[in-house]
């Protein structure tokens, strides 16, 4: 398997702001990158478990709870439990229990919105949104917690602020063959330390392990034109033109099903043909 070092830039010795400008170049070159030295994200004095807990004392959570270390979406290892004393759920994950926050809206159908459903914490960080986020998310897990392998559609900005973070990423382009030929696929493995801040581009896939009391903000933005986003709380609906071509395969399909198997065959893989030509275009443009 293919080892990939995850380049690095230091933001102060580079003298960056990270503004509007700077991001849509992280976009355009559509890669992970770390940045790291950025300023005011080092969290580790200020939220220690018994800061947050205070800072947090008015909160009810939204959270998993399980007893497995490696949670897993597909197998549905975890419950999730509402209106959780934050104090409670703190102390929990600072002794180890199986117990993780994404943090939602303040209603169910609400975007999460870092700054406005946290402010206590917030304030204390400078933390720079994309003209067009779409969410804000606070991520709190034990040692040892993973989170499942998966992609988002929109483009992301994990911030690492309290503790350490392993992260695995996978190019998209090996979607396909991600586990079966190591040779073909590209892994790259990475530490977050607090004040990091990882770019993950919308589609490439990622999962994280906690190496040990860990709070991250994560922030998705949007980067295709508006108009082919749909509603979506969780930042990993396809974009409404995929949605459209996936009901045309599905016509499609439908429509060569009428065949006999040995043309079905046939035409599927023609078909099939035609598509991997026209990525093709797309990539020598
Ligand atoms: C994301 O930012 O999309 C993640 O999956 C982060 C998960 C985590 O670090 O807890």
């Amino acid at each position: 398997m293919k080892s990939v070092r995850i380049r690095r830039i230091n933001l102060q010795q580079k003298q960056i702001n990270i503004n509007d400008e700077f991001i849509s170049s992280l976009v355009e070159e559509g890669q992970p990158v770390i940045l790291e030295n950025t300023e005011n994200l080092d969290m580790t004095e200020n939220w220690k478990v018994e800061n947050l807990c205070e800072k947090m004392k008015d909160c009810n959570l939204s959270i998993h709870k399980g007893g497995n270390l490696t949670l897993d979406f597909r197998t549905k290892n975890f419950e999730y439990a509402n209106k959780y004393p934050a104090g409670d759920f703190l102390r929990e994950v600072a002794s180890g229990k199986v117990r993780y926050l994404r943090s939602t809206g303040a209603r169910r159908k609400d975007l999460p919105d870092f700054e406005k459903d946290y402010p206590s914490l917030s304030s204390d960080l400078n933390l720079f949104k994309p003209e067009r986020t779409h969410s804000q998310i606070l991520r709190i897990s034990p040692k040892d917690l993973e989170i499942w392998l998966h992609y988002d559609t929109l483009d992301n900005f994990l911030t690492q602020t309290v503790g350490e973070k392993e992260v695995l990423l996978f190019n998209p382009k090996d979607a396909a063959n991600l586990y079966l030929d190591g040779d073909k696929s590209e892994c790259i493995g990475e530490v977050l330390k607090p004040g990091d801040v990882l770019f993950i581009p919308a589609l490439w896939f990622h999962c994280t392990k906690a190496n040990n009391f860990s709070v991250s903000i994560n922030t998705f933005f949007k980067s295709l034109p508006d108009k082919m986003y749909g509603k979506d709380l969780y930042g990993n609906r396809d974009p409404l033109p995929v949605e459209d071509a996936a009901k045309h395969l599905q016509k499609a399909i439908i429509a060569l099903k009428q065949l006999p198997p040995t043309y079905q065959h046939f035409y599927f893989h023609k078909l099939g043909i035609s598509a991997a030509c026209l990525s093709d275009n797309n990539n020598s443009k």
